[in-house]
């Protein structure tokens, strides 16, 4: 056989296409890869695939008619590419000329590909930025909560981004690892940008040979994984905040909190405390107040927080957490009960954010060291939505809403353009947003295969994989700069997003503002050349392009000195301000009071969910949903795909109950479900497992959305029919789709065949 292999880079990992007979065969992973990720497998027949977009298509109904009927299971008609684009482009410039650029939305949400060149969602926004600008998207899916509370309590969001106390140093450091929403490791395969070396098992092995104490809290037992020796408390979802001010509570009345501490580099404890001891509201926040809305028991409570405060102690918090109704509180409120126990800055003590949620999260990147990543320009219109708001975008023009102490207003969209993400995946109330997605006049979508998103796109133009171009990548968080080289000819008619972009540009007469004046290899030059002058400026020397293009990859130096989070400003707190007004945590924040928001206010405090087990919606849907990240993809990619086919139960994503909750309702493992609630339905294939916490049910993400025509029923098992599409609060405007109660039953009908895994229907030109 005469294969050949071709380096290449997804989110889930590095690895080599084994190509025969101008097909991808094969995806052997990275050699320096400890662990790599079975999602490697899915690629050679994703590529392949009978749901590649094949020509541009467009709507037959916004074809014929201009029509706004965009359902999920509509027909196509193929086009030319110069038809196509003369379509884009006439429709930009008709919106732009009638609407102005506030008539566009183009955030583009979306993971992408891993390289960082053709990066379709940069790639997008560039075009539209130097084209005279969109509606854009600010923050993210991932953690909006956290990047605007952040930086007024710590003064800066980047420890959630992965810049946290580095693992070695927890190995080496840390007696008592207090883990909210656990260290899955399913959720450790991924690295936005690229992983090359995957990292997390090795070190919760290390956790545990040198007996670390793993605490893991979470309603999942999966995510405490045996190979760290976890004890898992298995807690009520959204009730973190509770669970710590028992805690707090515990360390204050028996005098365990480091009042040194707090009076030297923090800002507002007394009126925490103050309300902490129920001074304030009545109410002590005692270890048995915590228990009954956490449903950990209270002794439990009190013994962790006395271990805590005689222990080098470390609080991470998983990204879900504050994905949730209030999601600032517990993030808030971890910082509150980190700064009590005084170990901030110290070796593997404090507080962080993210060690479970990504894989990298605590390797940073030697200070100074750059990466490869496309510049966007900048957006002349200067307005973006909160990520997870587009929701309320589309469905309420006009509307003013708050938004971290600012007043803005949603503009009435006419045309969306998207290229790299799937709002039909990662968005909430996904019948509302069906809706929503009817209003415009023009929707265009760039994809490589007719996911959900595409089926609601009136043009769609078929995009390349990784394996079809030349590309770069890499991430903050991880020690690799890939070369990512061509491995097969476009399939179809694809183009490469950039090249479908520079033409629309040409089109419209911005095209050297778009390209600057470089093609792909030119610009994957340039970015390689900055990464290289910034690591030749600390003292780094990479090779020239052509040998890394050869080789395949560089390996870049770790940190130079251990990183510990805060530790320069805990040893000089004068030097090291930290970025919030008052140069010092605040437990209390007088910008946060002073926004005056009931959902927010100055200081970490308990406030109900508006769905969870305490509320009086209970009685009607008892059970709390976990829509967490798929351990057989990432996100809605690959779907399709052999690795999370072989995961469907009954053909339908996996939903796991308590055994307790199953009898209850006269259900057993391998029956098809309905997962219900006042804002949709969709079919489940159960599991029971007791490792799931009662009056809990975890359905993963990322299931195609596959709604029956009259949108009663989603047949596939995606989840977000059910989670509602509300902010975090006034300050974050985050998504919370951890927030959502339902009911689950037999399905007794016939089972509906899911049809999204079928091709719409597409008429040749
Ligand atoms: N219920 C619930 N919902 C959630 C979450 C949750 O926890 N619970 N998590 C949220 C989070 S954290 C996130 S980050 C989001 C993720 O949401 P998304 O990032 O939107 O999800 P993906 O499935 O990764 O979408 C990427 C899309 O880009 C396409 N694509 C890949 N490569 C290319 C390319 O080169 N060119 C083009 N044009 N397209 C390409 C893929 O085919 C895919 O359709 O979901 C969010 N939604
Ligand atoms: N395989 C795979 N890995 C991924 C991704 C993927 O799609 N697939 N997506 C990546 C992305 S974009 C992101 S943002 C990260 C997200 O990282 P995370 O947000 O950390 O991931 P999740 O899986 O949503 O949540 C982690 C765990 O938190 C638990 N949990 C949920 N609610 C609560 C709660 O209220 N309290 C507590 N204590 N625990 C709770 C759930 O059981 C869940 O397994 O994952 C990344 N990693
Ligand atoms: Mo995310």
């Amino acid at each position: 056989m005469n294969d050949k292999l071709f380096p290449s880079l997804a989110h889930w990992g590095a690895f080599s296409a084994r190509v025969a007979q101008g097909r991808v065969v094969a995806c052997e992973p990275f050699v320096h890869d400890p662990q790599p990720s079975p999602l490697l497998r899915s690629i050679p027949a994703m590529v392949h695939s009978p749901l590649r977009v094949a020509a541009p298509s467009v709507r037959e109904g916004w074809l014929r008619r201009r029509d706004h009927h965009r359902g999920a299971n509509e027909r196509y008609v193929e086009v030319s590419w110069d038809e196509a684009l003369s379509l884009v482009g006439d429709e930009i410039t008709r919106v732009r000329a009638e609407f102005g650029s506030k008539g566009i939305f183009g955030g583009s949400q979306g993971w992408s590909s891993a390289g960082r060149f053709h990066h379709a969602r940069s790639q997008v926004r560039r075009f539209l930025f130097s084209g005279g600008g969109c509606v854009d998207q600010c923050s993210n899916y991932s953690w909006g909560a956290a990047h605007y509370l952040l930086p007024h309590v710590i003064g800066s969001h980047l420890p959630v981004t992965g810049k946290i106390t580095q693992w070695s140093n927890i190995v080496d450091n840390t007696r008592l690892l207090i883990a909210l929403g656990g260290l899955a490791l399913k959720n450790a395969q991924v690295t936005s940008g690229g992983a090359g070396d995957h990292s997390t098992l090795g070190w919760l092995r290390a956790c545990a040979e040198r007996n670390i104490d793993v605490l893991v809290v979470s309603p999942d037992r999966m995510d405490a994984p045996a190979i760290a020796r976890p004890r898992w408390l298995g807690i009520r979802p959204n009730t973190d905040t509770a669970f710590m001010l028992g805690m707090a509570h515990t360390l204050a009345t028996e005098n365990l909190h480091d009042k040194a501490f707090l009076a030297r580099y923090c800002e507002g404890y007394e009126r925490f405390e103050a309300y902490l001891l129920g001074h304030s509201d009545g109410t002590p926040k005692s270890a048995q107040w915590a228990s009954a809305i956490c449903g950990i028991d209270a002794d439990q409570i009190r013994h962790i927080a006395r271990k805590a405060a005689v222990s080098r102690t470390l609080i991470t918090c998983a990204w879900s957490l504050q994905r949730a109704d209030h999601g600032e509180q517990p993030y808030w409120m971890a910082v509150t009960l980190a700064a009590m126990l005084g170990q901030i800055g110290l070796p593997g003590g404090g507080v962080a954010f993210g060690h479970g949620s990504m894989n990298g999260a605590g390797y940073p990147r030697r200070e100074g060291l750059g990466f490869p990543e496309m510049p966007l320009g900048t957006n002349p219109l200067d307005f973006a939505i909160p990520a997870a708001r587009m929701g309320d975008l589309l469905t309420r023009p006009g509307e003013t809403f708050e938004f971290n102490g600012k007043q803005l207003t949603y503009p009435t969209i006419q045309m969306i353009y998207w290229a790299g993400g799937n709002p039909f995946h990662h968005h909430q109330d996904l019948n509302r947003l069906a809706e929503g997605f009817r209003r415009p006049q023009t929707v265009v979508v760039q994809e490589a295969w007719w996911t959900p998103l595409a089926r609601h796109a009136d043009i769609v133009l078929p995009a390349t994989t990784m394996l079809e171009r030349n590309d770069i990548g890499g991430s903050t968080r991880d020690k690799y700069i890939f070369a990512m080289h061509q491995a097969i000819a476009p399939v179809g008619l694809a183009r490469n997003d950039v090249d479908i972009l520079r033409e629309l540009a040409a089109r419209l007469g911005h095209e050297a503002a778009f390209t600057e004046g470089r093609d792909e290899s030119g610009w994957l030059h340039h970015l390689y050349e900055g990464a290289r002058t910034a690591a030749n400026r600390v003292d780094v020397a990479l090779p020239e392009f052509d040998e890394f293009w050869s080789r395949g990859y560089v390996e870049l130096p770790g940190p130079d000195k251990e990183f510990v989070l805060f530790d320069s400003f805990r040893a000089d707190p004068e030097t090291h301000r930290l970025g919030t007004p008052s140069g010092r945590i605040e437990i209390f924040s007088e910008a946060i009071d002073r926004f005056g928001y009931a959902d927010c206010p100055g200081h970490a405090c308990w406030i109900e969910p508006r769905e969870w087990a305490g509320a009086a919606m209970a009685e009607q849907y008892p059970l709390h949903l976990v829509s967490s990240q798929p351990a057989d993809k990432l996100h809605s990619q690959h779907d399709p795909g052999p690795v999370s086919r072989s995961t469907k139960v009954a053909g339908r994503t996996r939903v796991r109950m308590n055994p307790v909750d199953a009898s209850r309702r006269g259900l057993a493992a391998g029956d098809l479900v309905r997962l219900f609630n006042a804002r949709g339905a969709c079919l489940g294939g159960l599991q029971i497992d007791e490792g799931v916490r009662e009056g809990v049910v975890v359905m993963p993400t990322g299931a195609w959305f596959d709604p029956a025509s009259d949108q009663v029923l989603e047949r596939h098992g995606n989840p977000n029919v059910l989670t509602a599409d509300q902010g975090t609060s006034r300050l974050g405007q985050g998504c919370s789709a951890m927030t959502a109660l339902v009911e689950v039953e037999r399905w007794s009908g016939e089972a509906p065949a899911v049809q999204v895994f079928d091709p719409p229907e597409v008429l040749a030109a």
